[in-house]
């Protein structure tokens, strides 16, 4: 566990029962909408995640701590200072946490946060994009950045139209970020259902989603796989009983499931093909 992160006892125990756990990000908290409303609307946020059965984790920088899990106290310490609060994107967490200070989580740093708690799923309004001129400001949100890199996924509203959401949309594309309408073939615009963009695939369950989700994975996991193997020098039949095992280790088991389920299947195809022969 990173020596700079703090979980709450309540996400803490959750993360270790393997119950779901949602990652809440808290610049929408301090610079996003005004107070109280912004307090008011993060517990709202909070009691809606526990009531569709999952714990809410509100992540946030607080006196230099990477923080997953806040109280309901220190929601309303970054609600009330609002702006005075740092902004804190990837660049800025070194500084904040060797400083000691508070930073406000972007999606960008509360994905980082969320993914060093193992936490997979991440509620917020919307993410940052490319700004309009950004041809000639280079203004690119560092969350496009983020989303390509770490793998926890982000369910937000789109973008606000104040982006150039059709540049923003490329950018996704040439990261390799799935763009995925639930519902709706269409990106949304934040305010509103259309923004007049495509999303890259529609699906209509939270099943399909976590499905999806889960390949990106193990995708993922893949690819550590074989750069640690490499690294390691590992060669010719080591290979595969390497790349199993770590395989098998970065899911959590998860890829050894689907590997039993695998075989499973197969056996039962070749039993009904053997018999028809
Ligand atoms: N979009 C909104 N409201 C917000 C943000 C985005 O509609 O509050 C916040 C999010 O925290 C997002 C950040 O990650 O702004 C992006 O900022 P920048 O463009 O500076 O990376
Ligand atoms: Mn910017």
């Amino acid at each position: 566990m990173n020596k700079y992160l703090d979980l709450s006892p309540e996400v803490s125990e959750a993360l270790a029962a393997g119950k779901p756990v949602v990652a809440l990000e808290s610049t929408i908290i301090s610079h996003g909408m005004p107070y109280p409303q912004n307090v008011e609307t993060a517990l709202m946020v909070e009691k809606t995640i526990r009531d569709n059965g999952a714990v809410p984790a509100t992540i946030a920088v607080i006196g230099g701590r990477l923080k997953a899990g806040l109280t309901p106290a220190e929601i309303e310490y970054l609600g009330k200072k609002g702006r005075a609060v740092t902004k804190a994107s990837r660049r800025d967490l070194p500084v904040l946490v060797a400083r000691g200070e508070d930073g406000a989580t972007t999606v960008t740093t509360t994905m980082i946060i969320a993914n060093l708690a193992g936490i997979k799923v991440f509620a917020t309004g919307g993410i940052g994009g490319v700004h309009r001129g950004a041809e000639t400001t280079m203004d690119i949100s560092a969350d496009l950045e983020e989303l390509a890199m770490t793998p926890v996924m982000v369910i937000c509203a789109g973008a606000k139209s104040i982006l150039d959401l059709g540049l923003t949309l490329e950018y996704l594309e040439t990261k390799g970020v799935p763009v995925i309408g639930y519902g709706t073939d269409e990106l949304p615009a934040f305010y509103t259902r259309k923004s007049g963009f495509k999303v890259d695939y529609r699906i209509d369950t939270p099943e399909e989603l976590a499905a999806a989700f889960r390949a990106k994975l193990e995708n993922a996991a893949i690819d550590q796989a074989i750069a640690e193997c490499s690294e390691k020098g590992i060669k010719g039949k080591d290979t595969t009983p390497f790349l199993l095992a770590r395989i098998k280790d970065i899911t959590g088991g998860d890829s050894l499931d689907s590997n039993i389920q695998l075989v499973l299947n197969n056996a039962r195809l070749a039993a009904r093909t053997a018999a028809l022969l």
